[in-house]
């Protein structure tokens, strides 16, 4: 293995305050990955999956405190407290190292301190970074090995070269003779960002994005601060590519927040004939402007991490494919059969599960059998639509880019921004629905600015600047398109009237004729909607009041968004882009003339 001294120095200062029984320098092999496998089993920690019906796949159940993403435990210490701003938890980050240094002494006492070098990327690629992962979660290393690229041909590209130093640890030191359990946590979790250094120590939890640290905590947190330093984008988005019935195809990026469908829009089966979707990647994109002037994008990630409960071979095919082998699933449900099932996998439900909690579950039990931000993670390359250039390392060109949440009422289907300034704003106005991805009280409405809420790893009001400085680095014509999108709309029945999923390609449709320059749309004060017969309903059941009903929004409600937004914007003093106050006044005029 290329060791690289800085490297080496690094991996023995942690050794030195963690204080493992053992380190193990992962090579990413299949043999490195079925040995942690089998130790995991033996240990009766997870469990593998019948190979006749799931080969090569393994389920798990975490502590039942230890289920998704803490974002009251998550810090950016940057040098300056305005430098992490007004959405995120702050700390001086001398004190918080010291207070670190404390927590993390030992804290790997009684276990392997593995060495995880990953690409977020693909290896080589310009728009790719690299770090290297420390963690004491064998299963954090499964998952990471599903998620990124890692291993050996890692350090043989790094060389001597700069790495994001990712530091995690359970937080569950072993006494001599003392047993462990089957998922070692924390009660006390840090996740801490420290922007100017590239580093990240994450403390207390074994889940998701708490530990599997190239995915928030680096291609987003820190990738966006390195972002801002160096002129490309981090983002919260999918990337897909549409192919029309005459061949063309176009790529398009969309930010919605945690668990609102960007697995299902990137790798959705259109319900209209002769159109095509194919996955670049389903939760963060890298945009760097190619020298032709586009905004090239590529998926950091090699795998998906996704929300299994709701995904089912009829709302989701192309992901259950994806997991049909190879795959690591967490607090969903097992069957009798040795297999996996959750709440909407099938529209029956099996007469016998073991729940999330090992427990007997029955169709009439009265919780449910997976936990809601129960999770899958496959590889993305068993995706039956993976795109062909998924891996390409220039990146795909991106010809639109998406915003939206969850929203039962108010924001529309779908409509476009006027200019690039204008999408800037709408990216700054998104709020959604809570969900089960992070602790917190679900369904509550909150601001998710670009889906970035808990993922900026640096002043919002910065980060909304950067938007903006952004879209004057090219030509406006070269400028992907930028729309505003909600799927999520109910009637007064609390039903939503949209059938989304696979009819989603009805709204990409009308954006990709917007993209090829079609007048096919009207204008309404808060951007551009289809016109009349423009958005491709047919064969659906529903009605044209039901159609109207998605995109008004009357004086009454555009005003009142108008006033909530600019009680949010207070938020940002002095750091919100004068622009964006601007495009504030602007909608509020053209309500008041409504
Ligand atoms: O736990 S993760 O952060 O990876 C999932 C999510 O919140 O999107
Ligand atoms: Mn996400």
């Amino acid at each position: 293995m290329n060791i690289s001294n800085k490297l080496r120095n690094w991996v023995d200062e942690c050794a030195a305050l963690c204080k493992p029984d053992k380190i193990h320098w992962c090579d990413g092999s299949d043999e490195e990955y079925q040995s942690l496998a089998n130790m995991l089993i033996e240990k009766g920690a997870i469990k593998k999956l019948n190979e006749s019906k799931r080969p090569n796949s393994y389920y798990a159940v975490s502590d039942p405190t230890d289920v998704a993403r803490v974002e009251d435990r998550t810090f950016i210490c940057s040098e300056k407290e305005e430098d992490a701003g007004p959405t995120n938890n702050w700390k001086d980050p001398a004190e918080m190292k010291e207070l670190l240094k404390g927590i993390f002494d030992g804290c790997m006492k009684g276990r392997t301190m593995y060495v995880m070098p990953f690409s977020m990327g693909p290896l080589g690629s310009d728009i790719a970074h690299i770090g290297v992962e420390i963690t004491d979660s064998p299963y954090v290393v499964m998952n990471m090995r599903i998620m990124t690229r890692i291993g050996s041909k890692v350090l043989d590209v790094l060389g001597d070269g700069n790495f994001v130093h990712c530091l995690h640890s359970v937080g569950a030191p072993l006494a001599d003779g003392q047993e462990d359990v089957n998922w070692p946590c924390n009660k006390e979790k840090y996740i801490v960002q420290f922007p100017e250094e590239r580093s990240i120590w994450s403390f207390g939890s074994g889940y998701g994005g708490n530990a599997l640290l190239g995915k928030k905590c680096f291609a987003l947190r820190i990738a966006s601060a390195m972002a801002k330093d160096e002129g490309w984008m981090a983002e919260h988005m999918l990337i897909v590519g549409i192919t029309s019935p005459e061949g063309v195809k176009k790529y398009v990026a969309a930010a919605f927040p945690s668990a609102c469908g960007k697995t299902n829009l990137a790798m959705l089966t259109p319900t209209i004939p002769g159109w095509k979707v194919e996955t670049v990647g389903d939760d963060i994109a890298w945009m760097k402007f190619g020298d032709d002037g586009r905004l090239y994008a590529i998926n950091p990630e090699y795998g998906f991490f996704g929300v299994a409960p709701g995904t089912s071979y009829h709302t989701n095919g192309n992901a259950m494919k994806s997991m049909e082998s190879n795959s690591l699933f967490t607090n969903v449900a097992l069957t009798d059969d040795g297999d996996v099932w959750w709440e909407g996998m099938t529209e029956e439900k099996p007469a016998h599960l073991k729940d999330w909690h090992g427990k007997d579950w029955t169709p009439d039990s009265q919780t449910p059998s997976s936990h809601p931000n129960s999770r899958f993670t496959c590889p993305a390359s068993q995706c039956p639509v993976i795109d062909k250039d998924w891996e390409n390392p220039k990146g795909v060109p991106i010809s639109a880019i998406l915003f939206g949440g969850r929203r039962a009422s108010i924001v529309p289907l779908v409509n476009e921004a006027f200019d690039w300034q204008y999408g800037t704003f709408l990216g700054s106005s998104v709020s959604s629905e809570m969900t089960a991805a992070a602790a917190g009280t679900l369904g509550q409405l909150r601001h998710d600015p670009f889906a970035m809420l808990p993922f900026c790893g640096y002043n919002m009001g910065d980060y909304f600047a950067h938007w903006l400085k952004m879209g004057k680095k090219s030509d406006s014509s070269k400028l992907p398109k930028i729309f505003y999108v909600n799927w999520f709309r109910k009637d007064e029945n609390g039903k939503f009237i949209w059938p989304g999923y696979g009819d989603n390609i009805r709204v990409l449709k009308w954006v990709f004729e917007r993209l090829e320059g079609s007048d096919n749309f009207e204008d309404r004060p808060y951007g551009r909607i289809p016109s009349k017969g423009a958005l491709d309903t047919s064969g659906l059941d529903i009605s044209n009041d039901e159609m109207e009903k998605l995109f008004v929004i009357s004086k009454e409600e555009g005003l009142s968004e108008v006033n909530e937004l600019r009680e949010y914007y207070k938020k940002f003093g002095d750091k919100l882009p004068a622009e964006l106050a601007d495009e504030l006044n602007k909608l509020e005029e053209r309500y008041n003339k409504m």
